[in-house]
C-alpha cells in the first residue's frame, strides 16, 4: 500500500461512512435475494443470500459496517451466514474494506476472500476464468474480464433459471469502465463475447451509480435511439427519489449501451469506423473527453 494514499483513504472513508447516495433496496428472486447497498460517493456493495440455506456472499464491501448494519436489521432469525467475499478488482473503492469486513465477523477464518488479482486486500482464494464456487444452492462462476484492471473478475451467480451478474467496473448501466490496464480488444471480449453471450434476462449489478452520465454520452452517440430516451426517463425518476438504477439486464444493455453496440450501424456511423474493436477504442477515447452539461 502506497504510504501517501493511506491518509487520503482514511479521510474519504470517515467522511462518507454515515452517508448513503441511494437507499438500500432488496431484490427478491425465487432462489436468491440481492441487497443493493450504497457506499462512498457512488459505489455499490451487494449482499447475496441463498434463500434456502441463508448462506451469503458480499461483493466489494468497501464500507463493511453498512453491510453488517443491514444484516442486523433484516435477519431476525439469525439465518444469514457470510461465507464469501467476492472482490471484483483491486481498486481501493472496491476491495479496500475486505480486511475490516473479516474483523467484523466472528469466526471469519472460515471466510474465503475471492478475486483474480494478488493486489486485492486480504485475498486468500485466487480464482481464474471459469472457476466455480458454491453458495448453498447457488453456483458462482468466475468470469475473468481483464481491461479496467488486468485481474478484474465478474461473478455470475445462478440457480435454476435465474442469473445475476456482478460486473464491478467492467460493465456499467449504459457504459463500461476505463481501460486502465487493458485494450479495446479485451473490453470487446468482455462485453461482447463473455457477458454478451449470457441470456437477455441476466440481471446486471454493477460497481457504480454512473447511469445518468453514461446515458448522456449514449444519447450523444445515438441521438435517434428511443431506448436511450426511455432509460433516461427511468433513471431520472430513480435518482430523483434516491433509488438505485440497478439492476438492469443484459437484454436492456444491448438496446442502449453504446459499448455493447459496437456492431450496430448507428454507433459505427457516429465514430466513422466499422471494425468493432476500433469502434470500442474510439468510443472509450471520446467518452474520456466527454463533458456532461
Ligand atoms: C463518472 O462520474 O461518471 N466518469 C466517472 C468519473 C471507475 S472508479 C470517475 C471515473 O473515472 N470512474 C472510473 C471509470 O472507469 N469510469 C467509467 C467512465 O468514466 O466511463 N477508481 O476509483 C476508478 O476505477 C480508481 C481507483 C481508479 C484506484 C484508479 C485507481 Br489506482
Ligand atoms: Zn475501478
Amino acid at each position: 500500500m502506497n504510504l501517501i494514499k493511506q491518509p487520503v483513504l482514511w479521510a474519504a472513508r470517515s467522511i462518507f461512512r454515515n452517508r448513503f447516495h441511494s437507499e438500500t433496496i432488496s431484490e427478491q428472486h425465487a432462489t436468491m435475494d440481492v441487497h443493493v447497498v450504497s457506499a462512498l460517493v457512488d459505489n455499490y456493495m451487494y449482499l447475496i443470500v441463498d434463500r434456502q440455506s441463508g448462506d451469503a456472499a458480499v461483493v466489494d464491501p468497501v464500507e463493511p459496517e453498512k453491510v453488517i448494519d443491514l444484516i442486523q436489521s433484516i435477519d431476525n432469525s439469525n439465518r444469514i451466514n457470510i461465507r464469501t467475499i467476492l472482490a471484483t478488482h483491486h481498486h481501493w473503492d472496491h476491495s479496500g474494506g475486505n480486511h475490516k469486513m473479516l474483523q467484523l465477523i466472528p469466526g471469519s477464518s472460515e471466510i474465503s476472500v475471492v478475486g483474480g488479482d494478488d493486489r486485492i486486500d486480504a485475498i486468500n482464494h485466487r480464482v481464474k476464468n471459469g472457476d466455480k464456487l458454491s453458495l448453498g444452492r447457488l453456483c458462482i462462476e468466475c468470469l475473468h474480464t481483464p481491461c479496467h484492471t488486468s485481474g478484474h473478475v465478474c461473478y455470475k451467480v445462478s440457480c435454476d433459471n435465474e442469473i445475476s451478474i456482478f460486473t464491478g467496473d467492467t460493465l456499467f448501466v449504459g457504459g463500461c469502465g476505463k481501460f486502465f490496464e487493458g485494450t479495446a480488444q479485451q473490453m470487446y471480449d468482455a462485453l461482447i463475447k463473455t457477458l454478451g453471450s449470457l441470456p437477455d434476462h441476466s440481471k446486471i449489478y454493477c460497481g457504480h451509480e454512473y447511469t445518468l452520465s453514461n446515458l448522456k454520452f449514449a444519447k450523444h452517440v445515438e441521438p435517434n435511439n428511443g431506448d436511450i430516451d426511455e432509460k433516461i426517463r427511468f433513471a431520472e425518476e430513480c435518482r430523483h427519489q434516491k433509488r438505485p438504477t440497478i439492476p438492469s439486464t443484459i437484454g436492456d444493455e444491448r438496446r442502449y449501451n453504446p459499448f455493447m453496440r459496437v456492431e450496430s450501424t448507428s454507433v459505427q456511423q457516429h465514430v466513422k469506423k466499422d471494425d468493432p474493436i476500433e469502434v470500442m477504442a474510439a468510443l472509450r477515447e471520446e467518452k474520456n473527453n466527454f463533458k456532461t452539461k
